[in-house]
């Protein structure tokens, strides 16, 4: 009996369950470069070379180490598009009795290998994937009936499954179990920032930046590839981080600067999201700083429940509510997306450097992707589908299984609140708080109506009273209701009047 393994671009972990099941040299184990997956939204150059060059580097680990792989190779014009169509011809090539899987990231992939079994007609395993600390099935226990989830409990969940940051009584070090307060300082060029490690491409890489360069049409800026693209990489990225990083982490994590591009954040998302590292050995490590006295606690709890908080949360919703959450549209957003998200040619100071970043680096930090860009596409009104659409193509660390709760719930309140309490709807004023990017703005940060006037700030009002009807009764709203009340009648008309010049004008702002 042999059996073949897909490995798919967003699983190269050398402990993946289904590499475990199988049997080394005998078995045979398969990876696939796929016109379907490089297009079906116009990838980050950046991310498909980084996917590519990771993949192409694991097979030659996986070789090294006597498994039977097969790999094929990048062919934009050849017959083989798709993940089916990979298995299908291996399955005619070769004599093979079953499929085994680890569970995919995205839920079409999922859908397209339970559909496999019927048309191949070899049975098809599909194994959990343990590199999570929750699966799918113990999320939908804890959410239960709930009609509201909140990050914040589930986190507990996970800190106590973890024993991260837990004391000998099973208390949270500390005593607290957030210490969210404490981080939302404004950065004032001190300390200096410490950029996150960079790597020179070797000779797989370089082929890689070569092919996809020649053929294939995506988005961004593919000069400057600096990711790492092996597991002992993205390792000494992570001790990177822990040293230089992640004692100001806490501190900065909600800072928006205008000439930073990562400040203090880890850019590990991408080694994350792709298997190159894993969740439970970055938090050992940085728990283990606290411990040795490195880093304050308030920086390593941030840290440990960005990753078995919220990246935990948000697959556990995705898995919830797929496939219909991708349909959902609880404000109505009826907008195109400007297409200055693509061009990056906009005025607007915070928005153009948010997207600059992205353009270049294939990433942007979450303030900027929350409060910038997705700030703005909420206040706007855009269809959340467009929105979702380019978050899922520009960042080196876009999956659906991560990407959509976090747009189309947290940015977008487009399930209504399962994910969020209340829309992350902000004025300019929040944007010149945590940072200055309107000290270098042509717009008046100050002023709500004028000509001159920050966009934000009359779109900010407006979407508050537009949505009155359906975000009115919010208890966490009231304040800003309150504020909306005291306006005059003549203030709301120039705000109405503001904000309709600003949705007809969007693309020259
Ligand atoms: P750091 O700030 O150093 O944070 C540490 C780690 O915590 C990250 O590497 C990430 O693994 C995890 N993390 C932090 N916040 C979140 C979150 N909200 N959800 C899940 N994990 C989180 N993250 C992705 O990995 N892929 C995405 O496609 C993605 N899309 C996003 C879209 C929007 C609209 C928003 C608001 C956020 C999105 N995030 C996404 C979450 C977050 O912005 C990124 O994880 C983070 O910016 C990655 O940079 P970093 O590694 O420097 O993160
Ligand atoms: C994102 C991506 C890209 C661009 N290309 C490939 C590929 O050619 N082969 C592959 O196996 N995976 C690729 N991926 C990652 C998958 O799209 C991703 O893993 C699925 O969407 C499931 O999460």
């Amino acid at each position: 009996m042999t059996m073949l393994t897909i490995i798919i671009g967003d699983q190269l972990s050398f402990d993946l369950a289904s590499l475990k099941a199988i049997e080394r040299g005998k078995d045979h184990v398969l990876m696939a470069e796929l016109p379907d997956e490089a297009q079906y939204v116009p990838h980050h150059l950046k991310k498909i070379v980084l996917i590519f060059s990771a993949m192409r580097h694991f097979a030659r680990n996986l070789r090294d180490s006597g498994h039977c792989v097969h790999y094929h190779c990048f062919d934009p014009a050849g017959a083989i598009r798709s993940f089916s169509d990979a298995v299908s011809a291996h399955c005619k090539r070769h004599e093979i009795d079953e499929i085994l899987l680890t569970r995919p990231g995205e839920w079409r992939v999922f859908d397209e290998f339970n559909t496999l079994e019927k048309s191949l007609g070899i049975p098809v395993r599909m194994l959990e994937d343990d590199r999570f600390v929750s699966t799918p099935e113990d999320f939908a226990e804890w959410a239960g009936n709930r009609k509201r989830l909140r990050m914040e409990f589930f986190y507990r969940l996970m800190r106590k499954r973890t024993g991260l940051l837990m004391d000998d009584h099973g208390e949270p070090e500390g005593g607290q179990w957030n210490f969210d307060a404490d981080n939302r300082k404004k950065w004032k060029g001190r300390p200096a920032t410490a950029s996150p490690m960079s790597f020179a491409p070797d000779e797989i890489t370089r082929e890689v930046i070569d092919l996809v360069s020649s053929c294939v049409d995506g988005f961004g800026e593919l000069d400057g590839f600096d990711f790492g693209v092996t597991h002992e990489q993205a390792r000494r990225a992570l001790t990177h981080f822990v040293k230089t990083g992640l004692p100001w982490f806490g501190d900065f994590q909600d800072a928006l600067p205008d000439d930073e591009d990562y400040l203090f954040h880890s850019r590990l998302s991408a080694y994350l999201n792709t298997g190159l590292l894993d969740p439970r050995e970055v938090c050992e490590a940085v728990e283990r700083a606290w411990r040795d006295g490195d880093v304050p606690l308030n920086a390593a709890e941030g840290y440990i429940r960005q990753i078995i908080g919220w990246r935990e949360f948000v697959r556990g919703i995705y898995w919830l509510k797929m496939p219909d959450y991708a349909d959902e549209n609880y404000l109505g957003g009826d907008r195109a997306l400007p297409e200055w998200y693509w061009s990056g040619t906009i005025g607007m100071r915070c928005l153009q450097r948010a997207i600059e970043n992205t353009r270049t680096n294939a990433y942007a930090h979450h303030i900027q992707r929350l409060m910038v860009t997705g700030n703005f596409a909420l206040l706007l009104g855009v269809r959340p589908r467009e929105v979702c659409d380019w978050y899922l193509a520009v960042y080196a660390d876009a999956y659906e299984w991560v990407e959509l709760p976090n747009t189309l719930g947290m940015v977008m309140f487009g399930d209504g609140g399962l994910l969020a309490s209340k829309p992350y709807a902000a004025s300019g004023k929040y944007i010149q708080r945590m940072g200055d990017h309107c000290a270098n703005c042509r717009y008046a940060v100050t002023e709500r109506t004028g000509e001159d006037a920050c966009p934000f700030n009359a779109l900010y009002w407006d979407f508050l009273m537009r949505n009155q009807e359906v975000l009115g009764d919010n208890p966490r709203m009231r304040m800003m209701y309150r504020n909306v009340e005291r306006l005059e009648p003549a203030e709301k008309g120039a705000i109405t009047k503001r904000a309709n010049w600003i949705r007809e004008n969007v693309e020259d702002l």
